[in-house]
């Protein structure tokens, strides 16, 4: 029987908080962690090391980085922004008073095109104060069945806002069917129904595959939301994937919605953070609700400070992410054991199906004792993100490892 690789040397150790080059960074990401006894503080503190392995046949060999491509949620910060976090000036964010929350937001309003904007602690806080800002109490919001807002957001706006969801199905690209809205909208002098208010659209789509919105296709929607007095509301967690694949700039498709909430913790790095962005009024009424869910964060500028340097720097590079999520889609497209609708891989989200009797949590299993770690979607549907941290020779190890798993 093969015998597990034995740890024998150790070659740096790093302390774990001294500020981190992006080497120690994927070093630290990957390499084990160990407790050491502080000689003095009589306490344990944890560091990284960096151990060299004897294999069975004698070779050295250094332990293998693990391949996580569960989401681009899992990306860390880059050391511009730790060192932007540690620099941040600060001030209470709900007296308004924190410096670089407030740049932050006039950075991201200005970015999407709208009058203002507003730091949440997620995207899911985000769109929930979105709702909640919308719509009142019976209210109604139409949704898409494979979204986000109405799949993983816990209802909250159903919970907590007594708005109620109207499901539409979503078309395997991401959009809601034109004549399924017109056919939801309900109209508003008859006493029996719940007032339609909302439209809210995903951009990308992420369970249909990170599927792109078209502007044109946001055009005849906000047409549509105009005849009806509807407002809409764009879930763009990954929207700066959807203007990177598209070649333009976020403003044309935000000019279409009047709010949209964009993630900076996602493909952009930085740790936390989500923006809502609309009008000012929307935007008062949108403090409220998240004071109200405990979304107020006093010296949030170190949160902030990440988020800046995620927009002013890590946009144009989720190309990156897009070219190596094609060479992913097309890897797997060759393996006979696959199924993959090529069409569909537009940014950072491969979506694809087992086709060899396997389910997903045997596969997900199998990867992850090799080291690549994958996102089950149930049945055979198996998801994989890109992000910042994954260069192509991950992806081509990725799929070294798909393929022996398969056999
Ligand atoms: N998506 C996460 C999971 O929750 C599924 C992921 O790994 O993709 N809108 C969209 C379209 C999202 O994909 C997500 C997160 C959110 C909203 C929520 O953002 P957070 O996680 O910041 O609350």
């Amino acid at each position: 029987m093969a015998q597990p690789p034995r740890p024998i040397a150790v070659d740096r150790p790093f302390p774990a908080c001294e500020e981190e080059t992006d080497d120690i960074r994927m070093s630290r990401a990957t390499a084990p962690i160990v407790s050491i006894m502080l000689p003095q503080a009589r306490s344990t503190a944890s560091v990284i090391i960096r151990a060299t392995y004897i294999l069975p046949n004698g070779a050295r060999t250094m332990p293998q980085k693990t391949i996580d491509l569960r989401s681009d949620t899992v990306t860390l910060p880059t050391s511009a922004m730790r060192s932007a976090m540690a620099r941040a000036e600060l001030g209470d964010d709900v007296y308004g008073e924190d410096p670089t929350v407030n740049r932050l937001e006039a950075l991201a309003a200005e970015r999407v095109g709208k009058q203002a904007a507003m730091l949440t602690p997620s995207g899911t806080m985000g769109n929930l104060c979105a709702l909640l800002a919308h719509c009142g109490r019976g209210d109604e919001a139409i949704v898409g069945d494979g979204s986000h807002i109405y799949n993983y957001e816990g209802g909250g706006a159903s919970a907590l806002g007594g708005i109620v969801y109207h499901v539409l199905p979503n078309q395997p690209d991401g959009t809601l069917a034109l004549d399924h809205l017109r056919a939801a909208v309900r109209w508003l002098d008859d006493p029996h129904s719940a007032q339609t208010r909302l439209i809210c659209l995903e951009n990308t789509h992420n369970h249909c595959g990170g599927t792109v919105l078209p502007p044109a296709y946001m055009a005849d929607v906000a047409r549509l939301a105009r005849e009806r007095g509807l407002a809409i509301h764009l879930d763009g967690a990954r929207l700066f994937n959807a203007a990177v694949a598209l070649g333009i700039d976020a403003r044309e498709i935000t000019r279409h919605v009047d709010s949209v909430q964009f993630c900076l913790s996602k493909g952009l790095s930085a740790p936390v953070g989500s923006l809502l962005c609309g009008d000012a009024d929307f935007i008062k009424r949108a403090r409220r609700a998240r004071k109200m869910l405990g979304g107020g964060m006093r010296q949030a500028g170190v949160i902030a400070a990440a988020g800046i340097v995620a927009l002013e720097t890590m946009i144009d590079r989720l190309a990156e992410d897009h070219a190596n999520a094609r060479i992913l889609a097309e890897g797997l497209a060759g393996l006979p054991q696959i199924a993959i609708d090529l069409e569909r891989v537009q940014t950072d989200i491969v979506i694809f199906e087992l086709r060899n009797g396997m389910d997903a949590d045997t596969f997900v299993h199998r990867l992850r004792a090799r080291g690549v770690l994958v996102g089950d979607m149930g049945g055979e549907r198996i998801r994989a993100v890109t992000h910042y941290g994954i260069d192509a020779g991950d992806i081509e190890q990725a799929l070294d490892v798909i393929s022996s798993v398969l056999v």
